[in-house]
């Protein structure tokens, strides 16, 4: 039994909720505010007022672990609601509210915004079809100042709290113009709940927290569920989900060091009460083109079945090593050629693998009564034969496998994001031509301490690198290259290779923004007043 770390301190009333525990809800409102020089001292005592409505961490992880204790009791959804309120500023926002010498603080890439990001991560460039001035959200004169999360279990309850809010906001100024709102819908798919438009089950693999909620007695951040004689229980919160220390995701606590590849060293950034239990959040509106992304599947299995040394493959198939998941959230690493349902649906066992060497099935805490993992185990797969290199969950997070540019995996907990977006728009359905045009998609949100070792450093550094973390193409999924060709490299079990090119992207970003989410003390005492 390894000896217990001591478990940083993490102040959970001071950070917004969405950040730490996550909303999980079924409706999502984002309400994108831009407010006229006029407004701006009754947007800051708006601003002020929030602090006591919004939904901190130690609150929202409450609602969850009860309503999750709750669930596994009455085997059905309790009936537990509860409407979230979080709020975030922009760069451009910050710059507007704060003196210098506090917007000074924040993060250069964040300050710059997604404009200035925009060929970095890999989007075509200004000007080109697709590019940024196409963006509804985020584009040159169409930059936002703040944005609230609105989440909610009832469709009712966000629709009232939207109300609300627009009808405060619009009263802010005596003219009606000096206060614009955009408003993004987001909701959990109806017929496929917790899966995105492409129909692949989302949201299973987070980054766990290192830290206790708000003394040292308080119950752990994120949940553990391994048993203290599991060798992995020292660094695994749960199989898959890696102890991040919470540094790698909220200002003024320690992270690893960069570039260490001692996980146990680390660097605590200097914080002031503006960053201090704030964090970057990052939003994108992804429109995903069901059809494109079925066709391209379809193109790619023919290619692999040319070739003698895949044979005959599935469109299924294809989508999956696109993925590195199948529909149901199983990974190829445990499931190689077709779905298993079962596996998807148990969320710890569908988690529970490595890259460059086998999984084993995990001792979990006795009195948490979870079933045994007796799934057939992932075997190692360190050359990319059975998930490949270029698979979307692989190249954005390698897991314990080194890496060509990084070096030790250890430095991959460096790039870790916390995901939570929501799907948008209504479901493709193939028999109704008119529902290929729909708009629907991602309302991407991660939030991480910086966006330069986060979102950026993940676009442009992996996604859309043809070799890196580990080369053989690019990410098919969400990689960019601007408007160029992408493809990706199949490694056969015999280990011939075939190269599948993508002319279309089926992802495509259609608003931005790069936001800061305050700590409730950042709210009153700087963006208040
Ligand atoms: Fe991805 N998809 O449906 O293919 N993503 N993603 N993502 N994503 C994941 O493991 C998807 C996007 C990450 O730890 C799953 O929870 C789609 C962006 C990360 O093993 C699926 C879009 C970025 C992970 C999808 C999209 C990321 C992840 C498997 C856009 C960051 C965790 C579910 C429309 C730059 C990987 C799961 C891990 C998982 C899909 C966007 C990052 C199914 C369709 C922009 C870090």
């Amino acid at each position: 039994m390894s000896a217990p770390l001591p478990e940083p301190v993490v102040e959970c009333n001071e950070i917004q909720g969405d950040i730490l525990a996550g909303f999980r809800k079924d409706h999502v409102r984002l309400i994108f505010i831009t407010v006229a020089d006029a407004a701006i001292p009754a947007f800051k005592v708006w601003l002020r007022s929030l602090a006591d409505k919004i939904a901190y961490a130690d609150v929202v992880l409450d609602f969850n672990a009860a309503f999750s204790t709750a669930r596994r009791r009455l085997q059905t959804d309790p009936p537990m609601q509860a409407t979230w309120l979080n709020v975030a500023i922009t760069g451009k926002g910050a710059q507007r509210l704060l003196p210098q010498e506090q917007w000074a603080q924040l993060e250069s890439t964040f300050l710059d915004g997604p404009l200035a990001d925009a060929k970095t991560v890999g989007e075509p460039e200004e000007g080109l079809p697709e590019g940024p001035q196409t963006w509804l959200i985020g584009a040159k004169g169409n930059e936002p100042d703040a944005m609230l999360i609105i989440a909610a279990d009832a469709l009712a309850d966000v629709d009232a709290a939207v109300q609300l809010h627009s009808k405060t906001l619009a009263q802010l100024s005596n003219s009606a113009s000096d206060v614009s709102l955009h408003i993004e819908e987001g909701k959990t798919r109806a017929s496929l709940p917790g899966h995105e438009h492409f129909g692949f089950k989302d949201g299973i693999s987070q980054p766990g927290v290192r830290g206790r909620v708000g003394t040292d007695m308080g119950p752990f951040v994120t949940r553990r569920v391994l048993d203290p004689a599991d060798p992995l229980s020292t660094r695994f919160a749960a199989p898959g989900q890696p102890l991040c220390w919470p540094g790698e995701f909220v200002l003024g606590y320690e992270r690893k060091r960069e570039a260490s590849i001692d996980w146990k060293d680390t660097v605590t950034d200097p914080s002031t009460s503006l960053t201090r239990n704030g964090s970057y959040l990052v939003y994108r509106k992804l429109r995903q083109d069901v059809p494109a992304f079925l066709s391209a599947a379809k193109m790619m299995a023919e290619q692999l079945g040319e070739n003698p040394s895949f044979g005959p493959r599935s469109a299924e198939f294809a989508a999956a090593a696109l993925v590195g998941r199948w529909p149901s959230g199983a990974p190829l690493a445990r499931s190689v050629l077709s779905d298993d349902i079962p596996l998807g649906k148990d969320s710890f066992a569908s988690n529970n693998f490595f890259y460059s060497k086998a999984s084993r099935a995990p001792k979990y805490q006795p009195e948490l009564g979870l079933p045994p993992d007796q799934f057939p185990q992932a075997s190692v797969d360190g050359f990319g034969n059975i998930c490949p290199f270029a698979a979307h969950i692989r190249k954005v997070n390698p897991r314990d496998q080194p890496t060509a540019d990084q070096g030790s995996s250890e430095r991959t907990l460096e790039h870790r994001i916390l995901r939570r977006g929501i799907p948008y728009g209504d479901d493709y359905d193939p028999a109704l031509p008119q529902s290929a045009s729909v708009d629907r998609g991602l309302q991407f949100l991660c939030y991480q301490s910086s966006i330069t070792r986060g979102f950026q450093f993940l676009m442009n550094q992996w996604a859309n690198s043809e070799q890196f973390p580990l080369g053989r193409g690019h990410d098919i999924v969400i990689g960019q290259n601007g408007n160029e060709p992408r493809h990706v490299t199949m490694r056969a079990p015999n280990n011939s290779e075939v190269t599948v090119n993508f002319p279309v992207r089926f992802v495509k970003t259609t608003g931005a923004a790069y936001l800061f989410s305050p700590s409730r003390t950042a709210l009153i005492n700087h963006f208040g007043v």
